[in-house]
């Protein structure tokens, strides 16, 4: 490896004091072997007696970077630049700060990264983009960003690019000379007339004439049937993939024609051609905010992948709700193995992008008294098929939430709230992120930053770190298929995930404690390859009993 192993070697002084035991390759214990290797049966019951399971060692970090040669396989992080890291003392997350704290996400074992709308943009979260060829002079220069590939290459890390082609800023050149086309009845290839939807459908208006305009008066919808649109989004993309973004988050997915699935679908197969073009390993991630079954149908585009938000904070049937125990887990496992089968049905190619919140979300550490539990969600969404984002902050349990009685452009400002590096250290941390608004800033932080986290042992940023190496180590489960094995353990413990990720001739078996109590599972032929400790107790393995501690996992063979 080339940086990151220098990396590594640079952090070997802070990870010989930690504890990572059961994180490595070596299994703490064996079970005997036997024939089968399914978990087939009966019994799981309730054990309290924490003296049962060992201790970990603290002297063994017998850790292993596993790297993965497939980037877009690997677990994502989602960057809002602005709240990331300031490399010149302005205050501002900057693109020069996102490059200088990429030994940081290397060393986590992050492959790609999402950034939040990086173009120049009226409003401090740039969701309405007001040129789509240069960056915010916020966050720095075109040069800059050429620079952030460049480096994140080194560290064979992606840049994936937030995309929002649903609409634009109404301070882009493109609308106003859309709306003086339209007034003086130009047409033609050289008129913008119809780059907008103008007329009585419209949600707004400008200058007395409607236009469409589904989020905000200030984010006009583009019309996506204009030849001069598709033509312009065009050169955006090529632009883009020249300079060197691997992937994008495309934005609103839903309202490219308004919640029509099959005109999305055609516009997204169109999107998709465009890029394979110019480069035909380019992957795209959708949002597209529908439940499981609406979601669903949407994977039969040519789009790589879509976030599920059912299983992210905001439904009934989430993951947080599950490891908070209010969900059984078989009834989650179930619907996963349902969508994740479903999904292929529509196109074979396509996966799951799984996560826990993001920017348009509160904080999943509000949720969370017991960080063993916080743990345990981050142990799940990164062991499951397709791949999974992490929202930057939620490594270090970042707090924020929505603000009530704000106008809805500042309502989501405390969810994107700087991000913490070091108790001590202020160097790079970033001010609140809507200078306007300082009144806003209200929250009350966590105090430990990254730095602090990583030097403490069984932190929630060394498990983080823990389970995207194994992630990175077990890279085959991106296209895995997922198979719940739950009822096959005939238990009534409601807080036990179990299931199968196989792909060709591999194949492991996932075994997840959400209780805050020991279980004991009946798994008969199988082998211990990973332990998932959240605490010092390691578990178990013999004469085909698996005793798991407190929301802890293990990975079988
Ligand atoms: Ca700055
Ligand atoms: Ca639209």
């Amino acid at each position: 490896m080339g940086k990151p192993s220098r990396l590594f070697l640079a952090f070997s002084g802070l990870l010989l004091g930690i504890s990572l035991s059961g994180c490595g390759t070596k299994p703490a214990t064996s079970s005997s072997a036997s024939s089968s290797s399914s978990l087939e049966s009966s019994s799981s019951s309730v054990w309290s007696d924490d003296d049962d399971l060992p201790m970990s060692h603290d002297e063994s970090p017998d850790y292993v970077y596993a790297d993965s040669s497939n980037a877009e396989g690997s677990m994502h992080y989602e960057i809002f630049v602005r709240s990331f890291y300031d490399s010149n003392g302005d205050g501002i997350g900057d693109l020069n700060g996102v490059t200088a704290k990429l030994p940081y996400l290397a060393e986590m074992g992050y492959k790609t990264l999402w950034l939040m709308p990086i173009c120049p943009s009226p409003t401090y979260h740039g969701y309405d983009i007001a040129n789509y060829y240069a960056i915010n002079s916020d966050y720095g220069t075109l040069a800059d960003f050429d620079a952030l590939v460049s480096a994140a290459k080194s560290y064979n890390i992606d840049i994936m690019i937030d995309m929002v082609l649903n609409h634009c800023s109404i301070m882009n050149p493109y609308f106003s000379a859309s709306y003086e086309d339209y007034i003086a009845g130009k047409t033609g290839t050289d008129s913008k007339a119809d780059w907008f939807n103008w007329g009585p459908g419209g949600q707004h208006t400008y200058k007395g004439t409607y236009y469409e305009s589904r989020f905000d008066a200030s984010m006009p919808d583009f019309n996506l049937d204009s030849t001069g649109v598709r033509a312009e989004m065009e050169k955006i993309v090529n632009f883009w993939i020249g300079h060197g973004v691997k992937g994008f988050r495309l934005d609103a997915v839903l309202y490219y024609y308004y919640q029509a699935t099959d005109p999305n679908i055609a516009f997204l197969n169109w999107l998709v051609g465009v890029a394979h073009k110019a480069d035909p390993n380019f992957y795209m991630v959708g949002e597209c905010w529908a439940s499981d079954g609406a979601l669903n149908s949407y994977f039969a585009s040519a789009c790589d992948s879509f976030f599920r938000f059912s299983e992210a904070t905001g439904g009934d049937s989430n993951f947080i709700n599950m490891v908070k125990g209010y969900t059984r887990a078989d009834i989650i496992a179930d619907t996963i193995a349902n969508n994740e089968s479903v999904i292929r049905g529509e196109n074979p190619s396509s996966y799951s992008s799984y996560f826990l919140s993001n920017h348009d979300q509160d904080r999943i550490s509000k949720n969370f008294t017991n960080s063993d539990a916080y743990k345990a969600a981050c142990s799940l969404y990164a062991l499951l098929p397709g791949t999974s984002y992490t929202y930057y902050g939620e490594e270090i349990a970042l707090e924020g939430t929505r603000t009530t009685g704000t106008n809805d452009d500042l309502s989501d400002v405390k969810r994107r709230l700087p991000f913490i590096w070091s108790a001590t250290d202020k160097t790079g941390e970033c001010s609140f992120p809507e200078k306007n608004r300082p009144e806003l800033n209200d929250t009350e932080q966590v105090t430990l930053g990254v730095l602090d986290q990583l030097a403490t042992p069984f932190s929630l940023t060394n498990h983080y770190k823990m389970m995207i190496h194994l992630r990175n180590k077990y890279s085959f489960i991106k296209k895995a298929t997922f198979t719940s094995l739950c009822s096959t353990l005939a238990t009534s413990e409601r807080s036990v995930m179990a299931y199968r990720l196989a792909s060709g001739e591999k194949s492991i078996i996932v075994v997840h404690n959400f209780a805050s109590h020991n279980v004991e599972v009946t798994a008969p032929g199988t082998t211990l390859l990973e332990s998932i400790n959240t605490t010092h107790r390691l578990p178990e393995l013999a004469n085909g009993k698996l005793k798991l501690g407190a929301y802890s996992s293990v990975i079988l063979s």
